[in-house]
């Protein structure tokens, strides 16, 4: 069976767009495939992170998995920076990939700005970790938002170059030539990039500044109707045809967001709403979504105050994990020429 890895940062309150992205398709992976799902807690301190934020954020993205669908018994759960081969694979990637390759990447670029000199260096090496992530494992599918493309592409040259540069150690070790898989993105849907609230052509994100941005899967109902019912959209009604979605991204963005959480194609939205004014749209938006997340946000809030339980599962998830990637670093040591 081929293996999916995917992950997510406690870096922040997790969104709409984290759940309709990645959350919520982790779920029925699980009746396909070996699925191994990761809270990044090393890639979250690229950018500062306040250790008590840092423990609640993982326990509470640990929590949205369960939550949302994710069986820790058929799926590993766990925190990265538990299983310390994520760490030890990346410095051998650190040193297989290119500084131009990590310079190129838009997310880089982008939490960068104009001071790249005065970001961690681990925000510049980002890529190589998550490279890391999904190789140990060697992962074949990794269901992610559309914003995570170019991350994987770089995945790709990564497991590319190694098994190149290494080719004849590979060979001597009598390993198959394809050491590391060629991964997948698995990035399907209505509603692979979910923009801002207040924005449109700016995506979701837990580090916008603004609250009234994002839908956080800890809102409670009364939160996510009045974001929904305040967000920005131009003032025409909605077009006739998906195609006059087209230049208008706010509204393109919670057509996308109603046919994601109704499971519909924004054809049918549109059929249901074209022409109707936002007064008619918001408040039927705003009580799906409420149907949808509420009985997760319930649930979520609930396994949050249990930590013991979250740590022991985090850590079970973990031990498990840890067999899998120390199998892999083992002829990694080997292939690169590390004595043990
Ligand atoms: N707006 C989005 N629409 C669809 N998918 C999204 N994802 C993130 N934002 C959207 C997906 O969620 C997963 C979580 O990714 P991450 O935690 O590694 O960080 P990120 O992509 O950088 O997400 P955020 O929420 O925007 O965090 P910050 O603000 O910290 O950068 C990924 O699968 C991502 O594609």
């Amino acid at each position: 069976t081929s293996r999916v890895f995917s992950g997510i940062q406690p870096s922040g309150d997790l969104h709409l767009g984290n759940y309709l992205g990645a959350i919520r398709r982790f779920v029925p992976l699980q009746d396909t495939h070996e699925t191994i799902y990761c809270v990044v807690d090393m890639h979250a301190i690229t950018v500062w992170q306040d250790p008590d934020d840092l423990r609640r954020a993982t326990r509470e993205v640990a929590a949205a998995f369960i939550a949302a669908g994710v069986d820790p018994k058929r799926s590993i759960v766990f925190n990265q920076s538990q299983v310390i081969q994520h760490a030890e694979l990346a410095w051998v990637f650190n040193c297989v990939a290119r500084m131009g390759w990590m310079q190129r990447m838009t997310q880089f670029k982008d939490k960068a700005g104009k001071n790249s000199e005065a970001v961690s260096l681990g925000l510049l090496a980002y890529p190589s970790l998550m490279a890391a992530d999904i190789l140990l494992y060697k992962a074949t599918q990794v269901p992610v938002g559309d914003d995570q493309k170019q991350h994987l592409e770089l995945t790709r040259d990564i497991a590319a170059k190694f098994n190149n540069d290494y080719a004849k150690s590979i060979a001597d070790q009598g390993l198959d030539a394809e050491f590391f898989p060629i991964t997948e993105p698995l990035i399907a849907g209505p509603a692979t990039r979910i923009m801002s609230l207040r924005d449109g052509t700016k995506k979701m994100s837990k580090s916008d500044p603004s609250d009234q941005s994002r839908i956080s899967l800890l809102d409670d109902a009364d939160a996510i109707s009045k974001k929904i019912k305040k967000a920005t959209t131009d003032p025409e009604p909605l077009p006739e045809t998906v195609e006059g979605l087209a230049g208008r991204a706010e509204a393109d963005n919670l057509v996308g967001i109603y046919a994601a959480l109704s499971d519909k194609t924004k054809v049918e939205v549109i059929a249901e709403y074209g022409g109707k004014g936002w007064g008619a749209f918001k408040p039927a938006l705003a009580d799906l979504a409420v149907a949808q997340l509420a009985p997760m946000s319930n649930e979520m809030r609930r396994l949050i105050e249990d930590t013991t339980t979250i740590d022991a599962i985090l850590r079970d998830g973990a031990e498990r994990a840890r067999a899998i990637a120390e199998k892999t670093m083992v002829d990694v040591r080997n292939i690169v020429g590390f004595i043990r």
